[in-house]
């Protein structure tokens, strides 16, 4: 793990959420990226935090990673999380049809609490390393992840693993990249509905 480096005083503090539905190794990727080991065993989580200074494009930040449950009996607690997050991690295994199916409805849960048209996120497409079991093709990752416009990532939480620091890292440029505040308010419809009455 990192330890605070000198000049990050002033480091900005990032809140990423990583979701989708369960074992699609959302522990794995945030266990491998903190702790840079791979968990082989499933233990379902309820709700976990990490945090770390990291430097990003030469800019120490404070990565603050919330590891989500994505079993469905915990699904009551997603608004909460959601509403926290500054950036997402769309996460489905490639080895599981509907954990990527499930993916558009991470997405517009999100939209829709952040009220918002579009919201830093990433895609990652994690378990590439068992290309035997795979049923998700790269094609299809990429074809959803240009309809909901957000970076496509593949990844494997094991060893050696693979786009692990990028997928994270991505999101915080994502979030760096956003228009300023004013920019990013979802267009209302209320108000196009008032000026035709
Ligand atoms: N081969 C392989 N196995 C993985 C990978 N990522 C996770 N796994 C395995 O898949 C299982 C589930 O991983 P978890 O990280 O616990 O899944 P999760 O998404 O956190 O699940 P919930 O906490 O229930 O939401 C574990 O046995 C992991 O070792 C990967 O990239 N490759
Ligand atoms: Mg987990």
């Amino acid at each position: 793990m990192s330890s605070k480096p000198g000049n990050a005083d002033n480091a900005h503090a990032y809140k990423l959420v990583v979701v989708g539905d369960g074992g699609v190794g959302k522990s794995a990727l945030t266990i491998q990226f903190f702790q840079k080991l791979f968990v082989q065993d499933y233990d379902p989580t309820i709700e976990d935090s990490y945090i770390q200074y990291t430097d990003i494009d030469g800019e120490w930040c404070i990565l603050d990673v919330l590891d989500t449950a994505g079993q469905e009996e915990f699904s009551a607690m997603r608004e909460q999380y959601m509403r926290k997050g500054d950036g997402f991690l769309l996460v489905y295994s490639v080895t599981d049809k509907q954990s990527f199916e499930n993916i558009g409805h991470f997405h517009t849960q999100i939209l829709r609490v952040k009220d918002r048209d579009q919201f830093p996120m990433i895609m990652a497409a994690n378990k590439v390393d068992l290309i035997h079991q795979r049923v998700v093709t790269e094609e299809q990752g990429l074809a959803l992840a240009s309809q909901l416009r957000v970076p496509y990532i593949e990844t494997s939480a094991k060893d050696p693993p693979l786009n692990v620091d990028l997928a994270f890292h991505e999101v915080v440029k994502v979030i760096r990249r956003q228009p300023s505040p004013k920019r990013q308010k979802k267009t209302s419809h209320k108000k196009w509905r008032c000026s035709i009455l």
